[in-house]
């Protein structure tokens, strides 16, 4: 039943795990330990669901009465709903942000409110859904600025150097959590025979030697000289490096977590044909700063091009920015031909 960790052969629950890194801070009061427990709770909970994904078209499509009388729900809004509803009331938080929302997302009237922010990507790569592809969700914690009552915007627009928590849920061959809290990254495996995730990747440290590169080459066209001019770096056309080999899912947990732990990278540049994404597709606050924390404590980087990700102050909840991410060396390379030739 259990599979055996890599540290000794000893079975560590997540739970475990959490209370393990609370005894490190003789100063915590356990709220972060019981929030991380509840997001755990809340990915078993998706991947209950995402997991059987593909019997829409027997159990009923979006919107459909199933069954059992009840409204079969989209996965996304399920997903952003488990979030939050395991969260709103716990006296833990100030506020959330969902991707999914325009707005903050307030704690409701009659609940406490606490010294945290929670930010969160419900059901990242949701286009993936229909072709049975990975998907996950990614969350972030912040520690609130603002003194007490109910959490402000301000709250949950802080740089991503300010992450008192990142992780990921990744919905995929098994269902996995990881996640850092600033001393190392940390990686569970959903034993589904048990509802446990268990420790199946401590100290996850990106590979010295990268792998993979991965980019949306359809978008090629529409590029800026310094990313063509470093994709054929990678392709070993310029500079004479070894090639590296392509992958690319286009569900960002997915090609997020396939680079951690070959090593290599992820890009997602500016993109120059689309005006609604003259920034790149992909989320500051949701996604490319949380997972620029992950990366930097494995021992990678992530950069928008031209800075460290982690500086960068948002301005708006939905703000969207260029990522490169993965092993240092291509991170500033990336930068390198970027300033060469834009
Ligand atoms: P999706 O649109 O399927 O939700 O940010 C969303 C995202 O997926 C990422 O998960 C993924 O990396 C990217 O968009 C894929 O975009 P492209 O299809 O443009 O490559």
């Amino acid at each position: 039943m259990f599979g055996q960790t890599r540290d000794h052969g000893t079975i560590i629950t997540i739970e475990r795990h959490i209370l393990q890194e609370q005894s490190f801070h003789p100063e915590a009061s356990g709220t972060l330990t019981n929030l991380l427990y509840d997001l755990a709770l809340a990915g078993k909970y998706i991947a209950s669901h995402t997991s059987r994904g593909g019997l829409t078209p027997i159990l009923g499509s979006t919107d459909d009465v199933n069954v059992q009388g009840e409204r079969v729900m989209k996965l996304d809004k399920l997903a952003d709903q488990a979030i939050y509803r395991l969260n709103d009331h716990t006296g833990r938080l100030a506020a959330m942000a969902s991707e999914e929302h325009a707005e903050i997302l307030p704690i409701p009237d009659g609940y406490p409110t606490g010294k945290y922010v929670l930010l969160f990507d419900p059901l990242d790569g949701s286009s993936n859904i229909d072709y049975n592809t990975s998907i996950g969700s990614v969350f972030s914690i912040y520690r609130r600025v603002s003194e007490s009552g109910p959490g402000t915007l301000e709250d949950c627009l802080q740089p991503g150097r300010k992450l008192v928590v990142a992780g990921y849920l990744l919905y995929s061959v098994s269902t996995m959590l990881v996640y850092t809290t600033g001393s190392g990254v940390h990686g569970f495996t959903l034993d589904p025979s048990i509802g446990e995730f268990l420790l199946s990747h401590p100290n996850i440290r990106i590979p010295e030697t990268p792998k993979y590169y991965s980019v949306n080459h359809g978008y090629n066209k529409y590029w800026s000289e310094g990313v063509r001019h470093f994709t054929r770096y990678l392709q070993g056309l310029e500079d004479e490096p070894n090639p590296l080999s392509l992958r690319y899912i286009g569900s960002l947990v997915g090609d997020f977590h396939r680079t951690l732990l070959s090593g290599g990278i992820f890009y997602y540049p500016a993109d120059h044909h689309d005006p609604s994404k003259p920034h790149g597709k992909l989320r500051l606050a949701y996604e490319a700063a949380p997972l620029g924390f992950i990366m930097e404590q494995a021992g990678g980087s992530a950069s928008d091009g031209q800075q460290n990700i982690l500086d960068i102050q948002p301005q708006r909840l939905h703000q969207r920015t260029p990522l490169f991410v993965g092993n240092h060396e291509l991170v500033e390379k990336a930068e390198e031909y970027i300033k060469r030739y834009d």
